[in-house]
């Protein structure tokens, strides 16, 4: 299925005058509201290849129907997003799940959509069907020195994927760790992980970037070889300059302060970006901003004040990444409030008055400084947000024109109602 630039047109032409007034109104209160405009529409967020099919737990998975049958549907899939919000420029590929068999076309089609490749993320996390060795106790952490062998081998296979793409970056994830008091020696997988990192490093091209990420727990729950922000530090600043932590929103213990650790990593240059996801428990995997909105605002604020004291690219100099399940949603309408989120949040971290709250801090004015990030956080910056969409040729109300055109339809008729996408 195809969205057609008179549809989008049709749907805003019925919108634009609710549209207007409230832009107006918003926008005559901010200061320098052209170059708010600009970043928003600079501001392309990735979707993971693996997000498009609906999610599951393991006790069970509940398809919706019209999910994308191979990586090509995938593209499709993230091209009608792109088309309807203009702020899905991306997608990431996770191998083996989505391996390109004939890359030109792929690359072809991903350009027919405006879509780039964004980091590639590779997999030693699940047994392949051909698999030699089992990753059932790790793998580049594994007592075992073929088994991580074969994990580094795997790795350089995904970098070599991604080179073909286009992509310049490869993201880890270990599921390495173990389940039980006494299972491991800490210090000897921390160096075996090393050591095997530098593998994959050394064959990393030369304008490439690795991102380690971390995540607390799940599936080993006793401890995670690479559990936190720390241990992630700890390899990226050993491996080198190529080499940066991955937060993934999820992957903390309860009540982290990930804006302090989003600051630090920043300070350090070590910040890689972000998997974006909300949660209420654990690895939950929500919708972004669908549980703790002031917690992204809080890490969005520390973003732009970090990025701007390192006179960063907000749009190119990190990466920005979708990384969450869709268990009772249509993924594509799930997406499409994530992105809302994201962009929600750093619209009003762009709103925040910088000096105000500085000089509030340089006077220990705790009022002070909590009413100017609450003044931001308080703005219904949506107005915003869909002018910049509007400017870029995408809908006013993405949730509303994809329901309108039935889209979901269209694809259930055109896949089928029983089809499953690769992925967890
Ligand atoms: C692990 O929980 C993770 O966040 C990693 O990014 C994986 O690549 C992804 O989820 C798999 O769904
Ligand atoms: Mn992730």
């Amino acid at each position: 299925m195809q969205i057609e630039r008179e549809e989008i047109e049709a749907h805003n032409d019925r919108l634009i005058t609710s549209h207007r007034k409230s832009y107006n109104a918003l926008s005559s209160g901010i200061p320098d509201v052209q170059s708010v405009i600009d970043k928003l529409m600079n501001f392309q967020i990735a979707i993971p290849s693996w997000a498009l099919g609906t999610g599951g737990t393991r006790f069970g998975r509940f398809a919706g129907g019209g999910e994308p049958r191979s990586l090509e549907e995938k593209i499709e899939d993230v091209g009608l997003l792109h088309a309807i919000n203009r702020s899905s420029g991306a997608i990431s590929l996770h191998i083996p799940w989505d391996i390109p068999t004939n890359v030109k076309a792929v690359r072809k089609l991903a350009n027919h959509h405006g879509l780039r490749f964004d980091a590639v993320n590779s997999n030693t996390f699940q047994d392949q069907p051909q698999q030699k060795l089992s990753y059932k106790f790790g793998s580049l952490h594994h007592v075992k020195k073929a088994v991580r062998q074969q994990a580094i081998r795997h790795n350089i296979e995904v970098i070599r994927h991604g080179q073909a793409l286009g992509s310049t970056a490869l993201t880890i994830w270990l599921s390495d760790g173990s389940c039980f008091p006494g299972q491991l020696n800490f210090r000897e997988a921390f160096q075996r992980t090393l050591e095997s990192l530098r593998e994959i490093y050394a064959a990393l091209p030369r304008n490439w970037k690795m991102y380690i990420e971390y995540k607390a727990f799940e599936p080993n729950f006793y401890s995670m070889s690479v559990g936190d922000w720390g241990q992630s530090y700890l390899f990226a600043s050993k491996l080198g300059p190529k080499a940066f932590t991955l937060v993934d929103l999820g992957h903390h213990l309860p009540h982290a302060n990930i804006e302090q650790i989003v600051s630090l990593l920043l300070m350090e240059k070590k910040l890689a970006g972000f998997h974006f996801n909300d949660s209420k428990y654990g690895d939950d995997d929500l919708t972004v901003g669908s549980i703790n909105p002031y917690q992204l605002f809080l890490i969005f604020n520390e973003l732009v004040e970090g990025m701007d004291a390192n006179k960063m690219d907000h749009a190119r100099d990190l990466s920005w990444m979708i990384d969450a399940s869709h268990n009772v949603k249509d993924p594509l309408e799930d997406l499409m409030q994530s992105v809302e989120a994201i962009k929600i949040a750093y619209a009003q971290a762009l709103l925040v008055d910088r000096k105000t709250l500085t000089k509030a801090q340089d006077a220990n004015d705790v009022v002070k400084a909590q009413e100017v990030l609450q003044q931001a956080y308080r703005t219904d910056v949506r107005p915003l947000i869909a002018e910049s969409r509007i400017l870029s040729g995408g809908a006013v109300q993405p949730v509303t024109l994809y329901r309108d055109l039935k889209v979901r339809e269209n694809l259930i008729k055109e896949r089928g109602s029983r089809v499953q996408a690769t992925g967890l």
